[in-house]
C-alpha cells in the first residue's frame, strides 16, 4: 500500500543531516507519472527521489545510538538485502540463532543462516545481537519432550551455551542470554528451566555466556517491561539483585512489541530507572501493530508513536540503541500471530517506507524533506528475492486519491541483460532488453487510492541494478 506524507517540515534541534523520501533511488526506482481518470492522458510527474539521503544508521550514529533490524537470513539479497545494510548498523537474527534452530536433532548441529547473518554484518559493518540462548519457546523437540534431571539440565544449557557463544566469540557486540523469563504479574514464568533448576537458571546462564566471551555484553530480555507494572519491576529487582551478588549482567532489553495507541506513558522513566542501576538498556524488538487495514489516520499515529519510543531512548544516554523486529510488513509476525492485525514496520511489503520511517528519522534528529503528496498513478519496481542466477520481481501500480485506471501497461529496459522467464498477474513480453507487461483480464482497474501488483522471475548475472519503470 502506498502511503504519503503529509505532516509539515521540522526542522532538527541539534544537527541536521537532510533525509528525504529514502532513496530507494537507483535500487528502488519509483517514476510517478499520472494518469487523469477522465481523459486518460499520460501526464509527466516528478520522480520523488531523493539525491542524497542519510540512512537512518548514519542518523543514529550522529547520536552514538544503535538503530538495528530483526532478519531472516536467507532474505538478505535483493531490495531486503539492500535496506538492511543501508538503513541499520545492528542485526539481530529473528529466527536462527534459537535452539531449535541451530540443533534441530540432538548433536546435529545447523549454522548456516546464523553464519550467513555474521557475515552479512561484518561485511555491512554491523553489529549483532545474538538471540537467544535460553528460552522457553522455539526449542528442539528432543529437548523440550526430553526427562532430565537437575543435574542433566544444568549441563545441557551450560553446554548449548559455551558452544554457541564460544562459535561467535569476539564477532558479537551483544547476547539476549535468557528470554522472557516472568509472567505479567512479576512471578517467573514456569518453564523447562525455571521448574528444573529454579531461579537460579538465570545467573548460572549469565555466567556461563561470560566465561564463552567476555567481551559480549550480557542480557535479560522480555516484553510487557516498556512501561513502569509489576513486570518490569521484578525485571528490575532481578537486575538489582543480579549485580549486587556479581553476577555478570550489562543490560535488559524492552522488546517493545507494541499496539498502536498504547505506548507506556512511561517508557523514559523506565529506561531511566534500569539505567541508574549502571545497565544499558535496549529496546530489542519494537513493532506497533494496528488493526488492518492501515489508514493515512493510523499510519500518522504510528509515526508519531515510533518517534516517541526513539526519542525515549535518545534521551538516556545509556539506552543503547532501538532494533524493529523486522524493518518490513513483508517480513513481521504480526499478521501470523495476531489474524486482522500487521503494518507494524517502519517500511510496508513493497519495500516504501511509511510514515513511522519518518518519525524515526526525526527523533534521531534528521530533516524531514516531505515530496509533495503524490498525485496519480505511479509504479514501484522491487526484487523481492535473488539467488545464483535469477531473481523474482514485483512491480506494483498505485493511484493516489482521484486517480484511477481502467487498463495499464508498464515497461522498462533491463540495463544488464536480465532476462524474464515467466511473469503472473501480467502479460510480459521482452524484445530484447525491452520489457512491456500489461494487466491480465482481471487487474486492468486500478481503484483511486488502490494498487495492483504483479511478479515475474527473470535471469540475471554480473548485476542486476533495477530499472525505471514507465507506466502507460
Ligand atoms: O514472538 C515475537 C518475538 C517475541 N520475543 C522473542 C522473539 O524471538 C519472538 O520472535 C518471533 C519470530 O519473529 C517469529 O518468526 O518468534 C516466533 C516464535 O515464537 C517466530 O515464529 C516462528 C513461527 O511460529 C514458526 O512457525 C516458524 O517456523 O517462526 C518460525 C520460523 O519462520
Amino acid at each position: 500500500m502506498r502511503t504519503s506524507l503529509r505532516t509539515s517540515l521540522r526542522s532538527s534541534p541539534r544537527t541536521s543531516p537532510t533525509t528525504r523520501r529514502p532513496s530507494s533511488g537507483a535500487r528502488l526506482a519509483a517514476l510517478f507519472t499520472g494518469v487523469s481518470a477522465v481523459a486518460a492522458l499520460l501526464v509527466a510527474a516528478p520522480a520523488a527521489q531523493a539525491a542524497a539521503d542519510t540512512p537512518l544508521r548514519d542518523l543514529a550514529a550522529a547520536r552514538g545510538k544503535a538503530i538495528g533490524t530483526a532478519v531472516t537470513g536467507s532474505k538478505l539479497t535483493g531490495t531486503y538485502g539492500d535496506i538492511a545494510g543501508r538503513e541499520f548498523n545492528w542485526l539481530t537474527p529473528g529466527n536462527a540463532m534459537k535452539w531449535a534452530s541451530v540443533e534441530p536433532s540432538r548433536g546435529t548441529f545447523d549454522w548456516t543462516e546464523a553464519d550467513r547473518i555474521v557475515d552479512f554484518a561484518e561485511a555491512h559493518d554491523q553489529d549483532v545481537r545474538g538471540h537467544t540462548l535460553v528460552w522457553h519457546s522455539q526449542n528442539p523437540d528432543w529437548l523440550a519432550n526430553g526427562t532430565w534431571t537437575p543435574a542433566q539440565l544444568r549441563q545441557l544449557m551450560t553446554d548449548h551455551i559455551a558452544l554457541e557463544v564460544g562459535r561467535y566469540k569476539g564477532r558479537l557486540a551483544a547476547w539476549d542470554v535468557v528470554n522472557e523469563p516472568f509472567n505479567e504479574d512479576g512471578t517467573f514464568r514456569q518453564t523447562l528451566w525455571y521448574n528444573g533448576l529454579g531461579a537460579d537458571y538465570i545467573a548460572q546462564a549469565l555466567t556461563a555466556a561470560r566465561a564463552a566471551d567476555p567481551a559480549a555484553k550480557l542480557y535479560i530480555n522480555d516484553y510487557n517491561v516498556e512501561g513502569v507494572n509489576a513486570k518490569s519491576t521484578a525485571l528490575y529487582n532481578l537486575v538489582k539483585d543480579l549485580k549486587a551478588r556479581g553476577v555478570p549482567i550489562d543490560g535488559v532489553g524492552l522488546q517493545a512489541h507494541l499496539i498502536l495507541g498504547q505506548v507506556p506513558a512511561t517508557f523514559q522513566q523506565n529506561i531511566q530507572r534500569f539505567a541508574d542501576l549502571g545497565l544499558d538498556v535496549a529496546v530489542t524488538e519494537l513493532d506497533i501493530r494496528m488493526q488492518t487495514p492501515a489508514t493515512d489516520a493510523k499510519l500518522a499515529q504510528q509515526r508519531t508513536e515510533y518517534e516517541a519510543v526513539f526519542k525515549a531512548c535518545v534521551a538516556v544516554s545509556r539506552c543503547t540503541g532501538v532494533t524493529v523486529w523486522g524493518f518490513t510488513d513483508s517480513d513481521s509476525w504480526i499478521p501470523d500471530t495476531f489474524p486482522g492485525e500487521g503494518a507494524a514496520t517502519p517500511y510496508d511489503a513493497n519495500y516504501q517506507p511509511k510514515p513511522a520511517y519518518y518519525g524515526i528519522v526525526t527523533a534521531l534528529g534528521g530533516t524531514v524533506t516531505e515530496p509533495p503528496p503524490p498525485t496519480g498513478c505511479s509504479a514501484a519496481y522491487s526484487v523481492q528475492s535473488q539467488w545464483n542466477t535469477g531473481f523474482t520481481g514485483q512491480v506494483t501500480i498505485s493511484c493516489a486519491a482521484g486517480s484511477s485506471l481502467s487498463s495499464w501497461r508498464a515497461t522498462w529496459t533491463f540495463g544488464a541483460g536480465q532476462r524474464i522467464s515467466q511473469a503472473w498477474n501480467a502479460t510480459c513480453t521482452q524484445t530484447q532488453a525491452a520489457v512491456s507487461c500489461a494487466n491480465a483480464s482481471w487487474n486492468g482497474s486500478v481503484p483511486s487510492g488502490g494498487s495492483v501488483t504483479f511478479g515475474f522471475n527473470a535471469s540475471w548475472s554480473g548485476s542486476n541494478p533495477a530499472p525505471t519503470v514507465t507506466l502507460g
